[in-house]
């Protein structure tokens, strides 16, 4: 059986086990955060998630894992079957990563301590989300999923990236990203209401108050105790 370690207000994580309990796969899941020497000793940049296979390999990397979960366990398919398709969807993964989710955690430590955004990182970050934006309404088909009829690794990698684009970029930007990109609103409020994004978002509450403290005892080391 697969074990996922990691916490779960981690999107990466979330998503992991999004794409876990949507195969419907055994797994159990190991509670590590950030930082922690279980961690680092199985996660080469000691980021979360990581899993260990069936065969007893650790590997991490969101986008990695997800692959390997669908070549080792390709029933309940999340990629086409055409290798142009299955391109199509990792391009939009890739994108969603680079332009959507990474700009926006730029702003997670101003939003943890509470303090203002300087002008010249808002208008970074904005400028990577407009090329996101730009880049998700060319690739996006929302029809009704993200790359069409069938739903697809995307449409839980994009899911759990907007929950980081919400959470941070429109939140501390004022701006309504994910209403920038037509139809995706609506899309996302349809993958929310899903059994396995309710259960999985239930897990993230109920851990958020331990992550917030283990969050807060890093400000306070790092600003001298
Ligand atoms: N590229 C990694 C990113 C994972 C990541 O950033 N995880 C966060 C938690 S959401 C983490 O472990 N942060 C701890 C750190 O940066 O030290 C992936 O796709 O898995």
């Amino acid at each position: 059986m697969m074990t996922l370690h990691g916490f779960a207000a981690s999107n990466y994580y979330n998503l992991v086990k999004h794409v876990l309990l949507y195969k419907e796969l055994p797994f159990k899941e190991n509670l590590l955060y950030a930082g922690s020497e279980e961690l680092l000793a199985i996660s080469p940049a000691g980021k979360v998630p990581v899993i260990t296979t069936a065969e007893g390999l650790e590997l991490s990397e969101s986008s990695v894992i997800c692959d390997f979960i669908e070549e080792t366990y390709p029933a309940i398919p999340l990629y086409p079957e055409n290798a142009g398709e299955r391109a199509v969807v990792r391009q939009i993964m890739k994108m969603a990563e680079l332009y959507f989710e990474l700009p926006s955690r730029r702003l997670i430590p101003y939003a943890f301590s509470g303090t203002a955004v300087p002008d010249a990182i808002k208008a970074e970050v904005r400028q990577v989300l407009t090329r996101g934006i730009t880049g998700l309404s060319r690739l996006c088909q929302f029809s009704p999923w993200v790359a069409g009829e069938q739903l697809t690794m995307a449409d839980i990698y994009l899911y759990y990236v907007n929950t980081i684009v919400n959470a941070f970029g429109s939140s501390q930007l004022e701006w309504d990203v994910l209403a920038e990109v037509p139809g995706m609103k609506e899309w996302n409020n349809a993958m929310s209401h899903s059994v396995i994004a309710q259960k999985v978002e239930a897990d993230r509450q109920a851990n958020m108050p331990e992550f917030m403290q283990k969050v807060a005892a890093q400000i306070k080391a790092a600003n001298g105790g």
